[in-house]
């Protein structure tokens, strides 16, 4: 039996996928109404393929409590906060939920930790507690970690057909820990040692975060002088080895806007072009917000409350805000004491921020120009809709005449 702790946006999948794949499995989380709502049948955040998933699950008899259980297999997928300030990882919860399994757990027991980490983690704050509470690794536990790699918006797709990294002490325990996983991963499985699986997962998100900078600046480039980013990076990509990814207005998630710090925090003297990549990313949306600006000045727009943001979430067609580009864009505001400007998203149906509107024709009704901020399907389908608007397209995701992009 497998024991997943934490059920959030990666466990719950995760154990959603084994319980669907023959493995026995209960899921534990901390957030009792969270286990509630479980155990009332619904899903917890909107996904595709989610729902029918966990109707499989429960068939298979998955079940959701707050207990830990005793049982020889733990996968541990609790969240990995990072300070703002320091830009290291906070392994807190990661380490409270280790101690909470340490209580349970019998001798011979794996526990697999699939929250992301910054390098050095296990090593310098699992090991310890682990050993503290009187285990021996490698002869009575073993420790594993597994980092995710599924993307929100095709997370239950990705789960099964994506590789996977697992990062063991032994080659055996390593192999025991792929059977889980080859339950239901098509991909292939490769098994390291615990310090590059860690440094892996970082590394790969950084990648993305940097080639992301790239096309930020590039947007900014080609602004300064009145080029067209898309055209360029349109043709550049017909190169046989180049492949630009897109400018956006920013970078949200709680990945790829967080991981590469761990690596700057950690190697100050040695991580140049991650550290300036991310000062580039996250001063994106200041640099659509003097964009707005300017646009405003040349359409004689001169309230704020005549401009609304569409899309409040990091990216299209999820319902997750985490460090949003739209968020990062209302702090800056907030900073210079501006009005803050109108905001709307067909995704997220609880008031978080002023001035949010929940139908989409009295957000248009309100405003004059419209900043695309995500580009979810909603606004393609309903493009129609922003004429007679100026409108800022910041992901150039629309299909209309005299649009402003960044
Ligand atoms: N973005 C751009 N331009 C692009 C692509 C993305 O501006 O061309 C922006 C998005 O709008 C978003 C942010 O970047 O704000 C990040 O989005 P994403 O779709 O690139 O990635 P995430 O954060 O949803 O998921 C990433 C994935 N990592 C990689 O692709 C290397 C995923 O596989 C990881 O599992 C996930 O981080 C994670 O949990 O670490």
């Amino acid at each position: 039996m497998v024991n997943v702790i934490g059920l959030g946006y990666i466990g719950l999948p995760t154990a959603l996928m084994m319980a669907s794949h023959g493995v026995e499995v209960i899921g534990t989380d901390y957030n009792k109404e969270l286990v509630d709502t479980l155990n009332h049948g619904k899903t917890t955040f909107k996904e595709d393929g989610l729902d029918e998933l966990f109707d499989a699950a429960v068939k298979a008899g998955i079940k959701f409590t707050t207990d830990y259980q005793k049982t020889d297999m733990y996968i541990v997928s609790v969240p990995t906060p990072y300070d703002k300030f320091s830009k290291k990882v906070d392994p807190k919860y990661v380490i409270a939920a280790v101690k909470d399994v340490m209580k349970v757990c019998p001798k011979g027991a794996t526990v697999v930790i699939e929250s992301t980490i910054s390098p050095g983690t296990i090593d310098k704050f699992i090991r310890p507690v682990i050993e503290g509470s009187g285990f021996k690794i490698g002869e009575d536990l073993n420790l594993v970690h597994a980092p995710e790699r599924i993307i929100p918006g095709n997370m239950v797709y990705e789960l099964i057909h994506n590789n996977r990294t697992v990062g063991a002490d032994s080659k055996e325990i390593g192999e025991k820990v792929k059977q889980y996983y080859a339950s239901f991963c098509q991909g292939e499985i490769v098994v390291t040692d615990i310090r590059s699986a860690e440094m892996t997962k970082v590394v790969e998100n950084t990648y993305r975060a940097i080639n992301i900078a790239f096309a930020n600046e590039l947007s900014r480039i080609c602004r300064h002088d009145n080029m067209d980013v898309y055209e360029i990076i349109r043709i550049c990509n017909m190169h046989p080895r180049v492949n630009i990814l897109q400018p956006g207005p920013g970078v949200g998630g709680h990945c790829i806007s967080v991981d590469p710090w761990f690596l700057v925090g950690d190697y100050p003297q040695l991580a140049n072009v991650i550290d300036a990549s991310m000062k580039t990313n996250d001063s994106q949306p200041t640099f659509v917000l003097e964009r707005i600006y300017e646009i405003m000045k040349e359409n004689n727009i001169t309230d704020n409350r005549k401009v609304g943001l569409y899309g409040l979430t990091y990216k299209e067609n999820v319902d997750d805000v985490r460090e949003s580009p739209t968020l990062q864009l209302l702090e800056v505001q907030e900073h210079h004491l501006a009005r803050p400007l109108k905001t709307y998203d067909p995704w997220i149906k609880k008031n978080m921020v002023k001035n949010q509107f929940q139908d989409f024709d009295e957000f248009l009704n309100d405003v004059d120009m419209v900043v695309i901020m995500v580009k979810h399907s909603h606004i393609i389908e309903n493009q129609d809709k922003l004429k007679g608007k100026v409108v800022l397209d910041c992901c150039n995701c629309l299909d209309l005449d005299g649009v402003y992009h960044i």
